[in-house]
């Protein structure tokens, strides 16, 4: 279903959930908000192929629909490796059980109703938090870094897309417009942007590609990088030695 949720003038433009409205044209609003999202979702399928072990869980934190553990079932193959599949969102979650079993798999698939910030982790030894950490209260994220450092297996790696900003206005504006660039030749018109933007701004906070990097080193991450970029969305990889 097309995503035009934000198409018709509102009276009051309510913070951004994500409830049964999203939830039904959600594929359609990622695929046409987020260049690159279709690269980035099939390339982590094969990052989990790297760095899957046996007897051991690979997360997919914030799984939405479950984009990320569909790419990545198509490659784990190492013996009693699973995914785990958690999202906070009743509607999202339903579906994403329903998309997971519409597809056979030798691969085993947990999707729990979960709370990132709650939830106790097992040892793991691949982690994927696609466009999800930039939902948690800048203060917290720390947290959840460390909480997934903590439960991966020596070799094991997180890998986390984020929409990023600029401390520097004139890059940031730059690069932003090439995204508003993208998201008018997907068909979205200025008063869906704006209202889009209105709803997101309380609950969505970007950070830059610094504060990022410096985040995955303090909870303790070996080796972190950039691995793919389309203007202002971006995928990180952090490898624990
Ligand atoms: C994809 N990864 O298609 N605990 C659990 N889930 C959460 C939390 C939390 N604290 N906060 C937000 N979420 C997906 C796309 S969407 C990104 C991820 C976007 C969930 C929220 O319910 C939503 O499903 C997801 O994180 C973010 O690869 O819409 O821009």
């Amino acid at each position: 279903m097309r995503d035009n949720l934000y198409a018709d003038s509102l009276n009051k433009v309510k913070d951004f959930t994500f409830d049964e409205s999203v939830v039904e044209v959600f594929p359609d609003m990622i695929q046409r908000s987020v260049p690159g999202y279709s690269t980035m979702v099939s390339a982590i399928g094969k990052l989990a192929q790297q760095f899957q072990q046996p007897n051991s869980a690979v997360y997919d934190l914030g799984c939405s629909l479950g984009a990320a553990t569909l790419s990545m079932r198509k490659y784990i193959d190492k013996p009693n490796c699973k995914i785990i599949a958690l999202d906070n969102s009743v509607p999202m979650v339903e579906r994403c059980r329903n998309n997971i079993k519409a597809y056979k798999s030798d691969v085993e698939v947990i999707v729990d109703l979960a709370d990132i910030l709650e939830v106790e982790l097992q040892p793991c030894s691949f982690v994927v938090m696609n466009f999800t950490l930039q939902f948690i209260e800048p203060e917290l994220r720390s947290v959840v870094l460390s909480k997934i450092h903590n439960a991966l297996l020596p070799g094991g790696a997180f890998v986390m897309s984020e929409k990023l900003k600029w401390d520097d206005s004139k890059i940031h504006d730059a690069i932003n417009n090439l995204h508003l660039d993208f998201k008018r030749a997907n068909g979205y018109s200025e008063l869906e942007i704006s209202q889009k933007r209105s709803a997101i701004e309380n609950v969505m906070k970007i950070d830059t590609e610094q504060t990022h990097l410096a985040r995955l080193q303090q909870a303790g991450f070996s080796s972190q990088s950039i691995w793919y970029q389309c203007f202002n969305f971006a995928s990180f990889i952090a490898i624990k030695a």
